[in-house]
């Protein structure tokens, strides 16, 4: 199947939409004097338009028409196998200092990075057409929305683009005339798709995009991971807001009573599955509502952070996906859906691993060979992906076009970890659970090239996405915190903890509406909890576990913390943070790392002394139990004069504050008790 294809002509009417703007004119002339492509196609969004495309992409073999009957105007894409996922080491923030990019990015100096692209893009659109693609990222009446206009060649970016963003003369008439509007420049080409010259370079500066040499995914649409995401989270942090990797979903009990959440987990790790949640049976009345899947843009109103999507469909992963995981996305890719790399049945249906009911018997897998269920390969490829209007989606929130957004009442971070994270806790508070939230990790996916299943920390999930320097992110998040006067409460959940054969310990998918439950308690401040060493610990009994097919030792275990566990965990974290060098961890940070650290304290404390906090005040040590509750949780009070008075043992609190002294983090004196 063909990536790459030669011109389209389009009939009069059709591809000749050019904007009013003139500094959006100037730079396609820049682009076409480039690229000298064949002709150049403005796109206006219109059906028309999508008519004439798809089927030109018929014609040039890069899509192939679905079963009408079983699939309804969807359509299969096959990626070149060497381009089946993001490529990370190949994606570059081009500030003027690698500062400004920090310690997470690959930085690469802007000028000699423009030559070395305009180098690669000289011609590379010859007996191409070059498409101009509109769009806006938000709802057309929001502040928060962005103009974009992405130059691709390929028609399988813009018939993409047209499902995943508001696309055409909806851009065109919000940018409107004046030549010194904001908006993004994206320039995109396919070159030959080969790997040796793949580079997303992206110039948070300029608001500018260059993505050469893929055809695949968040390389590509660039209105989503580089725009919402990189670009965004700059502009973010310039102009006040937030650009997080987040799915955005509404809760309502059947009271009527309606909150809505964001949820960062890295890619692949169940934001789509999450945002379209079906409630168990137990939960007759409760209602999940979709507003996003992927990324979430959060500004501050009224003391409270509001969320929108920017997006306007979803590109979700297949594998895993069906009627028994999650019906609504199988709902809504039931038509109108643009697939990538899944197998083709003889039927021209569409089939995955872990879609509902047998294997076919035959099928042509996502390279475009035979494959039967003997075949040692996969059929459809664990990143295949379907791109989908969410107007399919049954469940979609009735919000999701409201300006000013969603008022969010919690934040969760989670990720894919077969051990350590509990089912679900709660931050002590907005600071405690940045330290959360800049700590966590997850095992990775195929979602980006490279090793699978390997334990990496990826903040806020942003790792691959945050468009600056990650310290100043995490100092965004805390002046973020100082500016809400209602802020939400932030939780971690891990839906993916395995018990000693191996399997999850914990159903998932639907189910986790029984966590969802418990984390709306808590907002509604009627939810039971412990206080732990590393926030507040549901008990079994403050979960909604009615009618769950999970034994109660499983519960325990996914609710347990374990110290020996959490001893390397908390390395991990020192380990993350002198990776990212002293520089990178600021004053306000420092002051965050502290926390677990004495947390650190509690659980080492603990086992030093062989007694509890109860018996450390019992001992008079100190002054009050709320105290000693707190200094041990936030690592003060032990801090360099006092020794354990029972053991005369340095207390562990000692250790791990040397320790960050050691490794040249600012302490900083602790907050009062509260
Ligand atoms: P990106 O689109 O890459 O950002 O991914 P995502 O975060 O939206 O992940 P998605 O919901 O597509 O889920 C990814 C994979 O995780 C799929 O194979 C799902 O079947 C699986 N998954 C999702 N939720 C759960 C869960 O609760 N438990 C288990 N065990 N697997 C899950
Ligand atoms: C992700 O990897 O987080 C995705 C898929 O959402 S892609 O758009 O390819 O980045
Ligand atoms: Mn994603």
């Amino acid at each position: 199947m063909k990536n790459i294809a030669p011109a389209i002509s389009p009939p009069t009417g059709i591809g000749d939409s050019k904007p009013g703007n003139q500094a959006v004119l100037d730079w396609v002339h820049e682009v076409e004097l480039l690229a000298k492509p064949e002709n150049v196609f403005w796109c206006d969004g219109s059906e028309r338009e999508r008519d004439y495309l798809l089927q030109e992409a018929i014609k040039q073999n890069v899509l192939i028409k679905l079963n009408e009957k079983k699939v309804p105007r969807s359509y299969l894409h096959r990626s070149n196998p060497n381009d089946v996922a993001r490529v990370e080491q190949f994606t570059f923030i081009c500030t003027p200092t690698k500062e400004e990019a920090g310690p997470t990015n690959n930085w690469s100096e802007p000028a000699e990075t423009y030559s070395k692209l305009q180098g690669l893009l000289k011609g590379a659109m010859h007996g191409r057409t070059l498409f101009v693609v509109p769009y806006i990222m938000g709802p057309p009446d929001s502040p928060l929305t962005k103009v974009g206009f992405e130059i691709t060649d390929s028609i399988y970016v813009v018939l993409s683009m047209r499902i995943m963003t508001r696309m055409g003369e909806v851009a065109v008439k919000r940018l409107g005339h004046d030549p010194a509007a904001e908006w993004n420049r994206g320039v995109h080409s396919l070159l030959d798709v080969d790997p040796a010259r793949r580079f997303i370079c992206h110039f948070p500066q300029d608001n500018t995009i260059i993505s050469v040499g893929s055809g695949y995914g968040g390389n590509v649409l660039l209105s989503k991971k580089c725009l919402a995401l990189r670009i965004g989270s700059y502009l973010a942090r310039k102009q006040g807001w937030m650009a997080e990797h987040m799915l955005i979903l509404g809760v309502e009990s059947p009271a009527g009573k309606k909150h809505y959440v964001a949820a960062a987990f890295p890619s692949a790790c169940g934001k789509t599955n999450f945002a379209m949640l079906i409630p168990p049976k137990h939960f007759a009345g409760w209602k999940v509502t979709t507003v996003g899947d992927d990324i979430a843009w959060m500004q501050i109103r009224d003391g409270r952070l509001f969320a929108v999507n920017p997006e306007n469909g979803y590109f979700g992963v297949v594998p895993g996906t069906s009627y028994n995981s999650n019906p609504n996305a199988m709902k809504s890719i039931e038509h109108d859906t643009l697939y990538t790399n899944v197998a083709l049945t003889d039927d021209d249906d569409v089939w995955w691993e872990g879609k509902d009911g047998p294997p076919p018997k035959h099928a042509i897998d996502w390279k475009g060979n035979d494959w039967t269920p003997d075949s040692k390969e996969k059929a459809a490829h664990p990143n295949s992906r379907f791109a989908t209007p969410m107007r399919n989606n049954p469940v979609l929130d009735p919000n999701v076009e409201k300006g000013e957004g969603v008022p969010i009442s919690a934040i969760i971070f989670g990720g894919r970890r077969s051990n350590t994270m509990p089912l679900v806790f709660q931050s002590f508070d907005w600071e405690h659970g940045v330290y959360l939230g800049a700590t966590m990790a997850s095992e990775t996916t195929a979602a980006a090239t490279g090793a699978v299943g390997q334990v990496r920390r990826d903040p806020m999930a942003m790792l691959p996405f945050c468009g600056y320097n990650i310290g100043d992110y995490f100092r965004h998040w805390i002046e973020i915190g100082k500016r809400l006067t209602n802020p939400p409460l932030i939780f971690n959940v891990n839906w993916f903890r395995k018990g000693g054969d191996g399997k999850f310990l914990w159903p998932g998918f639907g189910d986790n509406m029984r966590v969802l439950k418990w984390i709306i308690d808590r907002c509604e401040k009627s939810g039971g909890a412990v206080e732990s060493p590393i926030g507040w610990l549901p008990s079994p009994h403050d979960l909604d576990l009615a009618d769950l097919d999970v034994e109660h030792k499983c519960v325990v275990e996914l609710l347990g913390i374990d110290h020996e566990e959490w001893k390397k965990e908390l390395a991990g974290h020192q380990k993350f943070f002198e990776s990212l060098g002293v520089d990178a961890v600021l004053l306000d940070l420092a002051r965050i790392v502290v926390n677990p650290m004495g947390a650190a304290c509690l659980i080492g404390a603990g086992e030093i002394a062989g007694r509890s906090e109860d018996e450390a005040y019992a001992a008079g040590d100190i002054a009050s139990q709320e105290a000693c509750r707190h200094a041990l949780l936030l690592g003060v009070g032990m801090c360099g004069e006092r020794n354990d008075s029972r053991s005369g043992q340095q207390s562990s609190s000692d250790q791990s504050l040397d320790q960050m002294n050691h490794c040249g983090i600012p302490l900083v004196k602790m907050r009062p008790l509260s």
